[in-house]
């Protein structure tokens, strides 16, 4: 596929309801959005990063300008027979995960396309649909549960609470009082230290999944210490940027669970390493999310259709977060199951009408 266009846009959509999690409140998502032309054919990516490093040490204007500078430079008039040429063309750039995945994700895209298959086939995963579970943003108890309450009647297969110093154990006792059978897990988002430990081996006594990326974002030894101290299974999320990080995490006992974000460790096929590697250590994998817009969130769909994808991933509704969606389709749930999006490639289309009205900026690249 020799690439002979490309348009890069960043478009502002406002959250029905802010998001809290322990490190800061969104009210809305700046979403960059890659296309990527080839033949006719068009393949499309959301980028992850946030505006400012405080899930990671990433951040939209540092993506946007590394692409426009040198990334679509490099892939614009060149041909690739596969993901795998632009990865290796990609590789000696370090970091940059999140960037780099908007390009090897748009060129999945479009190759699916090319090819005439669904995302997930190319993947090596199958099915219709997949299970999904909420992620809860911090707030007040009362309220916390009453959501929980909702999600639950919804048939959401996993209620996930973020979690922070101070809004921890209190909080999931009175979740687990009021919904005994629900599956349930929190995020932390990397607010607590080994001094914690103590506070968070309480949760152990609420039958709680896992505990999702409790201490620091670039850590992985320090979980393992606390996996010795804990029973509840520790969850590694932000730590996680590579196969060789979910690699070092297995052979510590640092992670017993892994949630794979395709943005945040550098697109599919760095997924699919650390998807295998887990089976092959018997650790279960699940797809998280970033408040996608449909684009991204059809993305996570088709990666979590693979057989160690065996947990309840954070693709809930779109609904729940946007009062308008950048695609033509519905990306909604039914009874705690996200439908596989039809059709070749990642399966839904942008709403270019919607989307040009609430475009920043928008640049085109041609050879
Ligand atoms: O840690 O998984 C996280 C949202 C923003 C930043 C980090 C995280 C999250 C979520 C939301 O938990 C998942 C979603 O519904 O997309
Ligand atoms: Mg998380």
């Amino acid at each position: 596929l020799r690439i002979d266009g490309a348009e890069l846009r960043l478009v502002r959509l406002e959250l029905l309801t802010p998001f809290t999690i322990s490190t800061g409140t969104m009210y809305e998502k700046i979403i960059p959005l890659l296309t990527l032309r080839a033949n006719g054919i068009e393949g499309y990516s959301e980028g992850v990063m946030d505006p400012l490093p405080d899930y990671l040490d990433e951040q939209i204007a540092g993506g946007m300008a590394l692409l426009r500078d040198v990334l679509l430079p490099q892939v614009i008039g060149q041909t690739f027979d596969n993901p795998q040429a632009v990865e290796r063309l990609l590789a000696p750039w370090r970091g940059h995960y999140m960037t780099k995945a908007m390009v090897e994700m748009a060129f999945f895209d479009l190759w699916a396309k090319s090819l005439g298959l669904p995302m997930k086939t190319l993947l090596g995963g199958a099915g219709d649909a997949i299970d999904v579970g909420v992620s809860l943003g911090i707030g007040p108890v009362e309220e916390t549960l009453e959501r929980v309450r909702r999600h639950v009647e919804q048939g959401y297969r996993r209620i996930k609470l973020k979690i922070k110093p101070g809004h921890d154990v209190a909080l999931v006792d009175a979740v687990r009082r009021a919904f005994p059978e629900t599956a349930l897990s929190v995020d932390a988002n990397s607010a607590y230290t080994l001094a914690d430990s103590g506070k968070l081996a309480r949760l152990d006594a609420y039958g709680i999944d896992y505990i999702e990326q409790p201490l620091a974002w670039n850590d992985i030894q320090d979980h393992a210490t606390l996996q010795r101290r804990v029973s509840t299974p520790i969850c590694l999320d932000e730590s996680i940027r590579s196969a060789r990080d979910a690699r070092k995490a297995l052979q510590i006992d640092a992670a017993r669970v892994i949630n794979i974000k395709v943005g945040r460790v550098g697109g599919y096929l760095e997924s699919l390493r650390i998807h295998d590697l887990c089976a092959a250590f018997d650790v279960p994998v699940w797809c998280g999310g970033m408040l996608e817009s449909g684009i991204g969130r059809a993305h996570n769909i088709h990666l979590s259709t693979l057989p160690n994808f065996s947990k309840p991933g954070d693709t809930s509704s779109a609904s729940r977060y946007f009062a308008r969606d950048l695609i033509h389709e519905r990306l909604e749930t039914e009874n705690g199951r996200m439908p596989v999006p039809a059709g070749t490639g990642i399966g839904v289309s942008p709403d270019w009408d919607f989307i040009e009205t609430i475009t920043l900026s928008k640049e085109s690249f041609s050879p």
